[in-house]
């Protein structure tokens, strides 16, 4: 199975990259964001309990990613693999995350990070809250996510810079021009070990 992961802070592109990804690698698209949002508009219990998480910019409590994640993976795992948008974003996510793929006999391919600045990354969703209505794109909301980030997701970075796995691009710029480059990585870092698409 190829396994990616599409990392960075909210608002770099994960979710753009990711769909794209999914569809020219013929993977799974594993966005945590998306279930979640999809729970809280179908009015769930596990919608309501991630929606007063989400509204504040705090991090929905990993025992609940995990059990929803895991869930879902469990009925794919016939498929080509997973493209993982916006999980793990904390060090007990990955770590019971690695050892569930362990019990599988599957592995996380690569780790593409998107490098974004913080006032482009406030721009776009500044942005993309006023087109949607999203209810964490309001400044104020913002901020605080990536404090979150700084604070309990970034540390994934050092993660998994050392089981060889991080690679990094450069997230400015147009969304064609980029996904070259992400498409660059992935070819080089796993070429040889996956049939590619
Ligand atoms: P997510 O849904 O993952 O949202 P996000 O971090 O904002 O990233 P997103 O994918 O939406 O943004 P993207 O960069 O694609 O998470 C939402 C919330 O759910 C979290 O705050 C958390 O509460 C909860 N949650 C999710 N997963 C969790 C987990 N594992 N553990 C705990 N809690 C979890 O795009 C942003 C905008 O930029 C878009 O409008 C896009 O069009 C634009 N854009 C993209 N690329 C661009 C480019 N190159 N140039 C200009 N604009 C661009």
């Amino acid at each position: 199975m190829l396994n990616l992961i599409l990392f960075g802070p909210p608002g770099a592109g994960k979710g753009t990259h990711s769909i794209k990804l999914s569809e020219k690698y013929k993977l799974v698209h594993l966005s945590t964001g998306d279930i979640f949002r999809s729970e809280i508009a179908n009015k769930t219990n596990l919608g309501l309990e991630a929606k007063s998480f989400i509204d504040k910019g705090k991090l929905v409590p990993d025992e609940v990613v995990l059990n929803m994640l895991f869930s879902f993976m469990d009925k794919h795992l016939d498929e080509n693999g997973f493209v993982f948008d916006g999980f793990p974003r904390t060090i007990v996510q990955a770590d019971k995350f690695g050892k569930m793929l362990e019990d599988r006999k599957i592995s996380v391919s690569t780790v593409v990070s998107l490098e974004v600045n913080e006032e482009e990354l406030i721009t776009r969703l500044v942005k993309r809250g006023l087109a949607s209505g999203r209810t964490d794109d309001t400044e104020e909301v913002i901020r605080h996510r990536l404090e979150v980030y700084n604070e309990q997701t970034k540390p994934l970075l050092e993660y998994y810079n050392k089981k060889n796995l991080l690679h990094t691009v450069y997230g400015v710029g147009s969304v064609d021009t980029i996904f070259e480059e992400i498409c660059n990585v992935i070819e080089k870092n796993v070429k040889g070990k996956y049939d590619l698409i």
